[in-house]
C-alpha cells in the first residue's frame, strides 16, 4: 500500500504531480468540499503533509494526524507553521531554502522598477485608450529613476543579499537591518529599522515573519517619507496595512510595490485605484523553474521521513 499524504494547496507542475501520485495515495484536501469529515475520515492514515508557506498548518490539524512523519512546506516562510510544537512532537518540518532565491529577488526588483516607473499605470493608461485622447506628454507625471536609489532590505538572508545584489549592479547603495550584522556582506548595517527607512529611497522587506508583525507601521512609514517607495516580498503582515493604505492615501510615501497581504487573497480595496501602487498576487516564486526546484525538494523530504531518515531540509529536528 501507498504511504498517504495530505496536500494542502495545489502544485501546479505536472512532472511533480506525476512523481507524488505514482509514489503516494494523495489527498488533496483543498478539492474537499467538507475539509473536517474528510480529515476525520482519513486523517489517522496521513504520513505527510504538504503545504505552502502562507498557508501552513494549525496546531489542531497536526493532532488529528496521528501517523504524521513530516510536514513539508512548499516554500521557504514557516511562520504559519508552529516549530516549537513540532519539535516538541519529534516532527520534522522542512522547507524549500534556496530554490526560490532568485525568482523572488527579481519580483522585488520588478516591482520597484514597476512602482517607481509607473510601468502598471502607463499601461493601463494605453489599454483604456487614453493616449489619443492625451497626447501631450504631461498626461502621465513623470517618473523618478532606479539606478542609483538608496535601497534598505529588512532581512539580509538568502533573498535579502540577492536582491541586494541586484540593486548593487543598479549603482544603488544598498543598507541592511537584520538581528545581527552579517560579517560575510559588503553592504552597510543600519541596527535600527526607522532609521533604516529614512536613509532609504526603497524599504525593501525580505523578512521572515515569525516575529515581526506589523514592524512596518506609521512611524517607519513617516521616517521612509514622501519620496520613498516600500517594496514587500515576503509576508502581507510585516507591514501593518492600515497604516500603509493611509500613508499612500496621504501621499506620506511615494508608492508601493506589493506581492503579498495580510488576508491573502483579499487586497485593500483602496489600493486598487492607487496609481502609484503595483500589485501581484503572492507570485514572488511563481516561474516554472523555482517550483520544479521547489516540487522536488518536497518530494526529496518526503522520501526521507518515510524512510526514516532526517530529512535534509528538516527545521525542527
Ligand atoms: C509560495 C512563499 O508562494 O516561500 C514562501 O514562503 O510564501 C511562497 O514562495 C508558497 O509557499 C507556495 O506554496
Amino acid at each position: 500500500m501507498k504511504p498517504e499524504v495530505l496536500q494542502l494547496n495545489p502544485i501546479l507542475i505536472p512532472s511533480i504531480n506525476e512523481k507524488l501520485n505514482a509514489r503516494y495515495l494523495v489527498h488533496r484536501l483543498y478539492e474537499q468540499r467538507d475539509r473536517d469529515a474528510y480529515i476525520r475520515e482519513h486523517g489517522r492514515n496521513i504520513q505527510a503533509v504538504i503545504t505552502g508557506g502562507h498557508t501552513g498548518i494549525s496546531n489542531a490539524l497536526m493532532d488529528q494526524l496521528p501517523a504524521l512523519k513530516v510536514v513539508a512546506v512548499n516554500g521557504v516562510g514557516t511562520d504559519a507553521v508552529d516549530l516549537a510544537y513540532a519539535r516538541a512532537r519529534g516532527l520534522p518540518v522542512t522547507a524549500t531554502f534556496g530554490a526560490l532565491t532568485e525568482d523572488v529577488a527579481d519580483l522585488a526588483i520588478g516591482l520597484l522598477i514597476a512602482t517607481c516607473r509607473g510601468v502598471c499605470a502607463g499601461d493601463r493608461f494605453i489599454r483604456d485608450g487614453m493616449w489619443p485622447r492625451h497626447p501631450q506628454p504631461s498626461a502621465i507625471p513623470l517618473a523618478r529613476r532606479f539606478s542609483g536609489m538608496r535601497v534598505g532590505i529588512v532581512g539580509m538572508g538568502r533573498v535579502g543579499r540577492a536582491i541586494a545584489t541586484r540593486a548593487a549592479a543598479f549603482g544603488c547603495p544598498v543598507s541592511y537591518t537584520d538581528l545581527r550584522v552579517m560579517t560575510d556582506v559588503p553592504y552597510a548595517f543600519v541596527a535600527d529599522l526607522r532609521t533604516l527607512a529614512s536613509q532609504s529611497d526603497a524599504l525593501v522587506l525580505a523578512a521572515a515573519a515569525d516575529q515581526a508583525q506589523g514592524i512596518v507601521n506609521a512611524d517607519i512609514l513617516d521616517a521612509l517619507g514622501s519620496q520613498g517607495f516600500l517594496i514587500n516580498i515576503a509576508r502581507g503582515k510585516l507591514v501593518n496595512e492600515l497604516d500603509l493604505v493611509e500613508a499612500l492615501r496621504a501621499g506620506r510615501i511615494a508608492g508601493a510595490g506589493l506581492d503579498v497581504f495580510v488576508d491573502e487573497p483579499n487586497v485593500p480595496v483602496e489600493l486598487l485605484s492607487m496609481d502609484n501602487v503595483s500589485l501581484q498576487a503572492h507570485r514572488a516564486s511563481a516561474t516554472v523553474e523555482t517550483r520544479t526546484a521547489m516540487g522536488e525538494m518536497v518530494l526529496d523530504s518526503l522520501e526521507q521521513a518515510l524512510a526514516g531518515l532526517r530529512p535534509e531540509a528538516s527545521l525542527t529536528t
